[in-house]
């Protein structure tokens, strides 16, 4: 509860980057906001009107109105905020998630790398992927020997930054200041992981995958490996992860792992390769690229805000946690009091289908339950829609909360506090004016 005793109203907060750049994660309001304060509260003020709940908004939280952003765009993705050129990296508004299936230009992009050249020309001749290490028989496969070998499947999966949400932790986080759009669900088309790993007989001794792709690391040294992560066996070998050469019935974009990709659904988006060469089985968990120290590895038991954990008590990031987005209408948009209008977002969770959607438009003071449809398959996102009336005029929030199959449901604040910012599930807000 750490977060609601910081005295975040009203500060600038930027916060270091490891390249000692500063990124802009300050909530201070629009200075059209500002003009307008007569008689209005301080969080009236940040959103230049009044707010009837404002008694319930816990002590620390801000309106959501005032701590949106949107900076640049990228040419074929438009609406989508550039977090950086080298690497590429870009979010996606939440109000531009509102498709089931998450379109091309829709779709986040994470490279820690350099988009390798065999992606941007689209030219797969003579990829093969290697399968080797702890297993009886290594495979070399070509893209026509998966076609052809292995039973072709289609699944819609979400692929989630392990560091979505990073730009709300106090102390902030090193790393891309993602707020909530490093995700998305595209429609993959491959085969199933688990049949290739069958074909090579994993052996006993097998622990853990490790991944590895063509993309070139930012330095340009060949030497050198951008990322390269990998899951325990059990995970590899167990229902949804995939070997995908589609992404909605299209070639994989370069952007987003042509020609070849591993989909591992569930878990941090850095464990679904892009640019796909090789699996390595290994017989101890992996220590590639990206594995070890504090990338994506999480303090093996709570620790209070601003604690510096020792290398020896950091853990690997696995299944991520329940979540769910808003993504209609806009955050912003001016509705009718009194009228009752629909809101409507996803839901998904890291260890499969979601059990229940909540929205409340009283800060969290009352819930009301969303219809929410079953998944077409599993570890997609599910859609859910609600109706609302807000009462009078003035600024409310809608918050979405999504309760995963063991009854866990998300926090209204930062959960868990880690020194890199990963797995942010707390509760999505929108702002909406009734007029
Ligand atoms: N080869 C390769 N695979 C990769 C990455 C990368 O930099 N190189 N980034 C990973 C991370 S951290 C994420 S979150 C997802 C992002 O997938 P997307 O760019 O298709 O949205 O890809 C993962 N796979
Ligand atoms: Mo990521």
């Amino acid at each position: 509860m750490a977060d609601l005793n910081e005295p975040v109203r009203n500060k600038q907060n930027p916060v270091a980057h490891e390249d000692g750049s500063r990124a802009e994660r300050s909530p201070l309001p629009s200075r059209r906001a500002f003009l307008k304060t007569t008689g209005l509260s301080t969080l009236g003020a940040m959103v230049g009107m009044t707010i009837p709940f404002e008694g319930n908004m816990p002590f620390g939280v801000l309106p959501a109105m005032a701590q949106e952003s949107g900076q640049e765009f990228m040419s074929d993705k438009p609406g989508l905020t550039l977090m950086s050129d080298r690497p590429l990296n870009a979010e996606t508004p939440a109000h531009l998630l509102d498709d089931d299936i998450t379109p091309y230009a829709r779709m986040f992009v994470r490279n820690n790398g350099l988009v390798p050249q065999t992606a941007i020309a689209q030219n797969a001749q003579g990829w093969t992927l290697t399968v080797d290490g702890e297993v009886e028989t290594p495979l070399h496969l070509t893209i026509d020997d998966l076609k052809s070998q292995f039973e072709t499947v289609t699944n819609r999966i979400v692929i989630e930054c392990g560091g979505n949400g990073r730009a709300y932790f106090n102390p902030g986080a090193s790393g891309n200041q993602w707020t909530t759009g490093a995700v998305g669900c595209p429609e993959w088309t491959g085969v199933r992981l688990a049949d290739v790993l069958n074909a090579a007989k994993v052996k006993n001794s097998a622990v853990y995958t490790g991944h590895f792709g063509n993309d070139v690391h930012l330095s340009g040294d060949p030497d050198k490996t951008a990322i390269s992560r990998g899951v325990p066996i059990e995970k590899a070998l167990a229902e949804g992860g995939m070997i995908a050469w589609a992404m909605n019935g299209e070639p994989i974009p370069a952007l987003h792992g042509f020609p070849l990709r591993v989909i591992v659904p569930g878990y941090p988006g850095s464990a679904s390769q892009k640019y796909l060469t090789r699996i390595w089985v290994r017989d101890r968990e992996h220590d590639g690229a990206k594995m070890t120290g504090y990338s994506y590895r999480v303090p093996a038991n709570p620790v209070a805000p601003g604690t510096e954990v020792p290398e020896k008590d950091m853990v690997v990031l696995t299944e991520m946690p329940v979540k769910s987005l808003i993504t209609f209408p806009q955050s912003g948009t001016e509705v009718t009091a009194g009228t009752p209008g629909e809101v409507r977002g996803h839901a998904w969770a890291g260890n499969g289908d979601v059990q229940a959607v909540d929205v409340s438009i009283d800060f969290g003071q009352t819930w009301q339950a969303a219809e929410l449809e079953p998944a077409p398959n599993p570890f997609s996102w599910q859609r859910w829609r609600a109706n609302i009336t807000l009462p009078e005029t003035g600024y409310y929030e809608v918050w979405a909360r999504a309760t995963d199959k063991n009854g866990v449901s998300q926090p209204p604040v930062v959960p868990g506090w880690n020194p890199r910012g990963y797995g942010n599930n707390m509760q999505h807000r929108i702002a909406l004016i009734a007029m």
